[in-house]
């Protein structure tokens, strides 16, 4: 008898110990309800997204973040849909890192323009220790404009996500590109454990992940699910996710794929800002060849920040004079700086 009622403790104990364990294990979005999200009528599923959407968000702001590649081309890793990369010939003259005094010039330029976050990129696999001096430089100095920063330099190792926490970094992009089974058709250099292994490390230095995608590289509406699926899954899921559709560039290995349903890349849109609510979800690259209506609907589908500023990293991007007149036809602003 007594041995029952000192059980019986153990057991709810035991009990409660296995639904925390179920909880903390279960994955947010199974990729069959973001497939499930991707298969409704497209007006159920606006009516959806815009509902989370107006939720956190006020649905009339977009935010303007200006991209800037500040070490172009010349990359050893062989992203199938890169320009920048060095195993495909696409006339791009790699070029050295920026100085520090041309960077800060241009986010002065693109704060002027009324941008508020400002991203520099670069075409590393990885930065090496001493490439980090400049960026932490220009980290501080573009900061002191008053713009969030953030920056894209491939993979980090813990330290060095650390290192450009201290410098005052706001976000460090890093894609997962696309779900793990479409992943290995489009890059052979590093694997998707490489990607998560870095968003580990930029996560536990304390720094705001920017991570998302890219569609239209000829994958399934499966494999759409899929990377939407983990990236609404990671614990946290990211407080910025880029959703790029393919700018196909002459001499990559997608410079002949076939053109996706734009109305599929809303459709992702859509699912992004109903499974992560909160973030911010920037209809990416390829917004020129999308089309003023298309970008319409992206915004309905609850996008709210956009890359502005007439160039991406180094392929064309709507001009700024565009930009306003589109957001002011759909009476939309910009965000206002801090
Ligand atoms: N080299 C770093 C890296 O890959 O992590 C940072 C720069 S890289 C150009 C940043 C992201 O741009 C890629 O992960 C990819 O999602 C996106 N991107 C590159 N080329 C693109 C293209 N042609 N169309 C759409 N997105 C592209
Ligand atoms: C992201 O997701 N898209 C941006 C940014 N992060 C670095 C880059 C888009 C690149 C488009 C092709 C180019 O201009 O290189
Ligand atoms: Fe290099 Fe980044 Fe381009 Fe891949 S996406 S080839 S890592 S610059």
């Amino acid at each position: 008898m007594s041995s029952t009622v000192a059980a019986q403790p153990i057991t709810v104990h035991a009990a409660r110990k296995k639904i925390t364990e179920v909880a903390t294990t279960r994955e947010a979005w199974p990729a069959a309800e973001v497939l499930a999200l991707f298969e409704l009528p497209f007006n159920d599923l606006l009516w959806r997204a815009q509902q989370a959407h107006r939720e956190h968000f006020n649905p009339n702001e977009v935010e303007l973040a200006t991209l800037l590649s500040i070490k172009t081309g010349g990359c050893p890793e062989d992203c199938g849909y890169c320009p920048q990369s060095s195993h495909y010939d696409t006339g791009l003259t790699a070029q050295k890192m920026m100085a520090v005094d041309e960077v800060i010039e241009a986010a002065r330029a693109a704060k002027d323009s009324g941008a508020t976050r400002f991203c520099m990129g670069a075409a590393w696999r990885s930065p090496k220790d001493r490439d980090l001096d400049a960026v932490e430089d220009m980290v501080k100095a573009v900061k002191a404009l008053g713009l969030e920063t953030c920056a894209t330099l491939g993979m980090l190792k813990a330290a060095q996500a650390k290192r450009l926490a201290d410098a005052g970094l706001d976000y460090y992009n890093h894609n997962l590109d696309s779900a793990p089974e479409f992943y290995q058709d489009i890059i052979s250099t590093r694997d998707y454990q490489d990607r998560l292994d870095t968003l580990g490390h930029v996560r536990e230095a304390g720094l705001k992940v920017c991570c998302g995608g890219i569609v239209g590289m000829g994958e399934t509406r499966a494999h759409r699910a899929g990377l939407i699926a983990q990236l609404a899954n990671l614990n946290p899921y990211p407080e910025s996710v880029p959703i790029n559709h393919l700018v196909a560039v002459e001499g990559t290995p997608l410079a002949d794929q076939e053109k996706l349903d734009p109305l599929e890349f809303v459709r992702t849109i859509a699912v992004a800002r109903i499974t992560m609510p909160k973030a911010r979800v920037r209809l990416s690259a390829g917004r020129r060849e999308l089309g003023d209506g298309v970008q319409a609907l992206c915004y309905l589908a609850g996008a709210n920040s956009i890359f502005y500023g007439d160039k991406l990293l180094v392929t064309g991007n709507p001009e700024v004079e565009q930009d306003r007149a589109l957001l002011g036809r759909l009476g939309m602003q910009g965000k206002q700086g801090s």
